[in-house]
């Protein structure tokens, strides 16, 4: 990696953490620009924690049902976060729907990786879904967070066929290896200074972006 300067990231996750796995590797073998400030699971005891440990990242639980609502949960997550100064926050395997006071509170500095090629299937169960609605083809997203659910502005897409015999996990296992390649590389675009977001817009290096990028455009 060259001179780009570290920005500070956030990692929020939910369970097994293996997008967070990727993210840890890459930082430490330096090709990624940043310093992980800290992981946050909604859900205490998950593997990814585990992991966070291992590479000495600071691993924090803040465990949603430990509030009576939602906008109470996400005032102690956002005090959390902030705790860390993040210039990026992102959602890796993040179960939880979060409102659009915290969608703005970190607007054009949260990205989400999820398992569709949006804009279809979003929501949960995407692989599933992919499968009964016959689709050959399906794949990653990676969008800026807004208020609307799965439905922020798409940076970098990375596709995978659908294979006779396809069930949800073989399906998802596919998809899960390019999500490997596909986030760290999203989060070194922002580092480098390369992704903003612009309105409702995804800026890439200076323009509005027509349409997502494609894995296969990486290089
Ligand atoms: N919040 C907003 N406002 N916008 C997005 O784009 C978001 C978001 C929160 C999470 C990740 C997302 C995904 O990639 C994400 C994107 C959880 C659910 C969900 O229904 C849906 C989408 C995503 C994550 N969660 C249930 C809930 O009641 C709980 C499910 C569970 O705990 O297993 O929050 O798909
Ligand atoms: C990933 O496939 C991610 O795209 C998906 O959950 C998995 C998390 O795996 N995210 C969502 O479905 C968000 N609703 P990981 O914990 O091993 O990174």
């Amino acid at each position: 990696m060259n001179e780009a300067r570290k920005i500070r990231l956030v990692v929020l996750i939910s369970g097994r953490g293996s997008n967070l796995q990727a993210i840890l590797d890459q930082a430490a073998s330096g090709e990624l620009p940043v310093d992980i400030a800290a992981v946050i699971s909604n859900r205490p005891g998950v593997q990814g924690l585990e992991r966070a440990r291992r590479a000495g990242v600071p691993a924090l639980e803040l465990d949603h049902k430990a509030f009576s609502d939602r906008p109470g949960f996400e005032a102690a997550l956002v005090e959390l976060i902030d705790r860390h100064q993040p210039d990026l926050v992102v959602l890796a395997g993040f179960m939880r729907v979060l409102t659009p006071s915290f969608t703005d509170h970190y607007r054009g500095r949260l990205l989400n990786i999820h398992p569709s090629l949006l804009p279809k299937f979003r929501g949960l169960h995407t692989h599933e879904r992919a499968i009964a609605a016959g689709e050959t083809e399906h794949g990653a997203s990676i969008h800026f967070v807004t208020a609307e659910l799965d439905g922020g502005p798409i940076i970098v897409q990375a596709r995978v066929p659908v294979l006779p015999g396809d069930d949800p996990d073989t399906l998802g296992a596919r998809v899960l290896e390019q999500e490997h390649r596909l986030y760290p590389q999203a989060i070194r675009w922002f580092a480098q200074g390369r992704l903003g977001l612009e309105g409702e817009r995804v800026r890439f290096d200076g323009r509005p972006l027509e349409n997502p990028l494609e894995l296969t455009d990486l290089t």
